[in-house]
């Protein structure tokens, strides 16, 4: 089956100057290849938004609800039949976004998992979720979904960083591939709240999604 055209969907919290970087980045990488950029912002006090609708194929500006609620609003939005997610922050190199698009071919979701997981919460999701749903890094949210895969997400969770529409596509029996690569260096602290506070976080995510997983 051919799959014509990429969407690309990214959620922005304070991340202005980065999407200057990131999209004209990423359409360079996709010159070759039909695409649109989404963008959701939540309101972002520092003027996303106006930076997006400059960029951007489609800038949604709405309440904060967290990444998860608006990755699958943007998702949502997506006219392509495949749809990546990337961080707005430049953690997540397009320049894997082609591996990506390769690979969806073959199965529904494609996570790009960091080879490296910094954070110890993270080394505890790969250890427990992870195992369960075959992919390394669940809270990576650079990933590849077909678009017929997107009615099927309601999130009931709360904030799990993404890892929740990988429990909803392991349930609905999704196939879920992996690529792998090295990330770049991790900033030293977390660009909202501590290190401390953005490992509690991530636990709390976890067992979210490890409840929504055993008892759903
Ligand atoms: N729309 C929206 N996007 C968000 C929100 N919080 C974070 N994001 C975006 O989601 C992506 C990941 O957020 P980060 O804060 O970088 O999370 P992280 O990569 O786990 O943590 P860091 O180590 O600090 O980079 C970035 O593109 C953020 O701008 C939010 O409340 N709403
Ligand atoms: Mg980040």
């Amino acid at each position: 089956m051919t799959l014509h055209g990429v969407s690309i969907v990214t959620t922005t919290w304070n991340e202005k100057e980065n999407i200057e970087k990131l999209i004209p980045n990423i359409r360079n990488i996709l010159r070759r290849i039909d695409h649109e950029i989404i963008v959701v912002d939540d309101d972002s006090p520092d003027g996303t938004i106006q930076v997006a609708r400059k960029l951007a194929d489609l800038a949604v500006k709405k309440s904060r609800e967290g990444q998860s609620k608006g990755l699958l609003y943007g998702m949502k939005l997506a006219k392509f039949p495949i749809i990546v997610t990337i961080d707005a922050d430049l953690e997540n190199d397009p320049r894997h976004i082609p591996e990506l698009i390769k690979k969806i071919k073959d199965c529904d979701i494609i996570v790009a998992s960091r080879a490296e997981l910094p954070r110890i919460s993270e080394k505890i999701g790969q250890r427990t979720l992870g195992k369960m749903l075959g992919v390394r890094d669940v809270f990576s949210n650079f990933r590849a979904f077909r678009k017929e895969t997107i009615s099927s997400f309601k999130l009931r969770g709360g904030e799990t960083f993404g890892a929740e529409l990988l429990v909803i596509a392991k349930k609905k029996g999704f196939k879920i591939g992996e690529i792998v690569y090295e990330p770049p260096a991790r900033r030293d602290d977390p660009r909202i709240g501590g290190k401390v506070k953005a490992d509690l976080r991530i636990i709390w995510a976890l067992t979210k999604s490890l409840i929504i997983y055993l008892i759903h």
